[in-house]
């Protein structure tokens, strides 16, 4: 009998001990998880109301030096915790280099996609592939022009990589796909004129991005925006073994601010088939005084989409006798000769088609 009873209080005693320690865990647990949510709960609600509120952005005008030090990088990120208390205030400035950047990314064109796969992974896009970061004010205004004709697979992937990257880069960005209507042969320089005009009607963009319909970038650190000097953004091509083909070369995507594409008049308007217009808008920055600024060859890691020649976009015969003249017939030629006539301007869920009849040669 008392051995028993002793049994049976050192059982209670301990029964009780292991209670107390668990509701003792239980409420330091209650204790952490409520002061987290204390420390979310301002950050998600002020992060709503900028939404809508419309900013003023301020004009980013000293882009005199070249942004292109990624060693610069790490100061940003100090700043995240201020800026959350600031958020409270007012939205601020985009830093420099976007933090959702996640580096190099698998690029392929072996899988189907589809229009509307890709608009529901990209949410946040408004009609006509338009796009800004809503937790700040993006530095530069950038419309993305991309010279178009019957490439509609080809299009179909440049969205589906492009729009993630362009809104990991916390650009205020506009996609405007400029179609050549009928038949006769391509003219890629004169379409890029007539996008830089159709997309300066409707926003006021400072920057412009000229892409090939399949180049896919490998790299989201290769940002689609505009430098103290023109751009060069596909540096290194899987098509050229991952290499510049020449130094010269300015094809494939290239980014020009506004300020930079009209000290050079422009594109030229008058080379109708394929190649040699990238070379005359290199002489034109040349003559100009302006050198080409690129990433280096790992961030400018691009690939292309393989296809066979287009009909109608021969090589043109009369290229390397235009390229000898560019610099006395650019003043004549580009956007201040530039005509066109609209056909039709459709606005798509994940882009702008603006079709066009540029004539023929
Ligand atoms: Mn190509």
């Amino acid at each position: 009998m008392p051995a028993d009873s002793v049994r049976f209080t050192l059982l209670h005693r301990t029964c009780k001990l292991v209670v107390l320690l668990c509701l003792l865990h239980l409420s330091v647990t209650v204790v952490f998880y409520v002061r987290s949510l204390d420390l979310r709960a301002p950050v998600v609600q002020n992060q709503q109301p900028h939404i809508n509120q419309t900013v003023t952005p301020k004009h980013d005008q000293d882009r005199d030096q070249d942004r292109d030090r990624d060693q610069d990088r790490d100061q940003d990120q100090d700043h995240d915790h201020v800026e959350t208390l600031e958020t409270l205030k007012k939205l601020e400035k985009c830093p420099e280099t976007s933090p959702l950047l996640v580096g190099p990314l698998r690029v392929e064109f072996n899988m189907p996609v589809t229009l509307d796969q890709i608009k529901r992974i990209n949410p946040d896009l408004g009609p006509g592939g338009r796009f800004r970061p809503r937790s700040c004010v993006a530095l530069q205004k950038v419309a993305v022009i991309i010279p178009f004709r019957k490439r509609d697979e080809h299009l179909k992937y440049w969205l589906f990589y492009l729009h993630p990257i362009l809104q990991r880069q916390q650009l205020d960005y506009g996609v405007y796909v400029i179609n050549q209507d009928g038949d006769v042969v391509f003219n890629r320089a004169k379409l890029l004129n007539v996008g830089y005009m159709e997309a300066l009607r409707e926003y006021d963009y400072d920057c412009f991005i000229f892409s090939d319909v399949d180049l896919i970038p490998m790299d989201d650190r290769n940002t689609y925006r505009c430098f103290s000097q023109p751009r060069h953004l596909s540096v290194s091509m899987d098509k050229f073994g991952f290499r510049l083909p020449y130094n010269q070369y300015f094809g494939g995507v290239s980014s020009m601010s506004k300020e930079q594409y009209l000290k050079i008049n422009g594109f030229p308007n008058n080379y109708w088939g394929w190649g040699g217009e990238d070379d005359d808008i290199y002489n034109r920055l040349a003559s100009k005084g302006m050198s080409i600024s690129r990433p280096d060859g790992e961030v400018g890691k691009c690939r292309m989409i393989r296809h066979e020649r287009d009909r109608q976009n021969e090589p043109n015969p009369q290229r390397f006798d235009r390229i000898a003249h560019t610099r006395d017939t650019m003043y004549k030629d580009g956007i201040n000769s530039l005509s066109y006539k609209v056909v039709k301007i459709e606005k798509f869920d994940l882009f702008t088609k603006v079709t066009v009849d540029v004539g023929k040669p």
